[in-house]
């Protein structure tokens, strides 16, 4: 059955009953955490076409509200037109002349972004918002994928969205398992099945490794993830330098990057980098509004405020340069976010075309109000976290469980 039919049928049947090929990972002997990755499908797209039934199954392309035009995501029946994040929106309407095309209505994402997060927030109090549609949940061991059922069961029921999760024990594994899950259901990929599973993948696959550092790689014959863990550590260094080690790491599906809770984090940051070095200005603009956005919310989230934004440009001979900036008072606006990233970015643009941008706010303090998650929280916390363990213990229904091991094919990814 394709994957395609599969995801029509969850919709047209509402939520089904079934776990799927669970068994042999519960075998696993560790008492590790466990790490889940949430991520939202088609995010702004599903909200749209929850609230208007109208444009349910239909190619939907949300964007250019800011800038020139700008596709801020599309639903799944757009990307069967290859129209994709990021692209002008006038090449959208190129490839998929059909699509209902909407400006993008941050606020209201904004909120329902918050009711999936305090969702989250009744099963585990350790999250790290990732972005307006992504977070790292830590779960007991042994705990991950009956709270994923729980959590996917519960995004559908209450909200109609839906959301794809990944399972293992660090946060690479779970960001790669989601990758391979999309859209609308839960995959695990554990350490032993990094062999089978993940080092036959192509290095796209990788999070972190940028289209160019991909290309390098492959003009010295490495197009695997698994050649990438089985090459020469010293050719890594040559081209890879203080990252070597990490990526080295990665490779074989080991990462201790902990989980950090928006209340622990000394900065928070957002990067891109081009899949083809880009030469527009306005393309750039919209990605720091976006990255701009996204920073301003998670500060919120974690009641927090920025003293500092920092912008990281990569240029085209790959030297790469930050710059800090420091606020006249501390911030958690979106706006003034972009406003210091723009002028810093017109200060140190150097020559077209551009390889990467991130920001980067620091100098965090904590603010009085409440973040969204402790009012998820609220008094209720710890009778509801125990409520939901207790119905932990028995056998979920709910959500569609694969382990990556079931999807033979993984999705194209660009
Ligand atoms: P993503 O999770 O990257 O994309 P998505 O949720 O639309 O689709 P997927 O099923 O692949 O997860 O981003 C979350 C939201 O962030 C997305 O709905 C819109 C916004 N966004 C932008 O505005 N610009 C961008 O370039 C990207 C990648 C996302
Ligand atoms: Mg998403």
């Amino acid at each position: 059955m394709s994957r395609r039919r599969e995801e029509e049928q969850l919709t047209d049947s509402g939520y089904r009953e079934v776990i799927l090929q669970v068994g042999a990972d519960k075998m696993r002997k560790s008492n590790d955490p466990e790490i889940l990755l949430c991520d939202l499908d088609a995010f702004y797209a599903s909200v749209e076409q929850r609230d208007r039934p109208e444009y349910r199954k239909k190619p939907v392309v949300v964007g250019g509200s800011s800038g020139r035009g700008v596709v801020s995501t599309c639903s799944y029946e757009a990307r069967e037109f290859g129209v994709r994040s990021a692209m002008p929106v006038e090449r959208a309407r190129q490839l998929c002349p059909e699509a209902i095309f909407l400006p993008c209505d941050r606020a209201r994402y904004r909120r329902v972004s918050e009711q999936v997060f305090s969702i989250y927030g009744r099963f585990t109090p350790e999250i790290e918002i990732v972005s307006i549609d992504e977070a790292y949940l830590a779960l007991p061991a042994g705990e991950g994928l009956s709270t994923a059922a729980e959590i996917h069961r519960a995004v559908r029921e209450e909200l109609e969205l839906s959301v794809t999760i990944g399972v293992s024990v660090n946060k690479l594994l779970s960001k790669i398992a989601s990758e391979l899950a999309k859209p609308d259901r839960i995959g695990s990929l554990w350490p032993a099945e990094v062999e089978e599973l993940l080092w036959p993948l192509s290095l796209k696959y990788l999070p972190g490794l940028g289209p160019a550092s991909v290309q390098k790689l492959n003009r010295v014959g490495i197009t695997t993830i698994g050649q990438l863990a089985a090459a020469p550590f010293d050719l890594l260094q040559k081209y890879f330098g203080k990252s070597a080690l990490a990526l080295h790491r990665h490779a074989r599906g080991v990462d201790d990057r902990p989980l950090e809770p928006a209340r622990e984090a000394k900065s928070l940051s957002e990067e891109k980098t081009f899949a083809a070095d880009l030469a527009d200005e306005e393309v750039i603009r919209a990605v720091l509004i976006s990255q701009a956005e996204n920073l301003g919310y998670r500060l919120r989230a974690g009641g927090l405020r920025a003293r500092t934004v920092g912008l990281k440009v990569r240029y085209a001979d790959f030297s790469t340069i930050t710059r800090d900036q420091t606020l006249p008072a501390p911030t958690d606006s979106d706006l003034k976010i972009y406003r210091t990233a723009a002028a810093l970015f017109a200060a140190h643009k150097g020559s077209p075309p551009w390889r990467l941008i991130g920001l980067r706010v620091s100098g965090l303090q904590s603010e009085e109000q409440l973040s969204i998650l402790n009012s998820a929280y609220g008094d209720k916390r710890e009778e509801e976290l125990q409520r939901v363990r207790d119905r932990l213990h028995h056998r979920y229904g709910g959500a569609v469980v694969y382990r990556a091991r079931r999807l033979i094919k993984p999705p194209e990814k660009d």
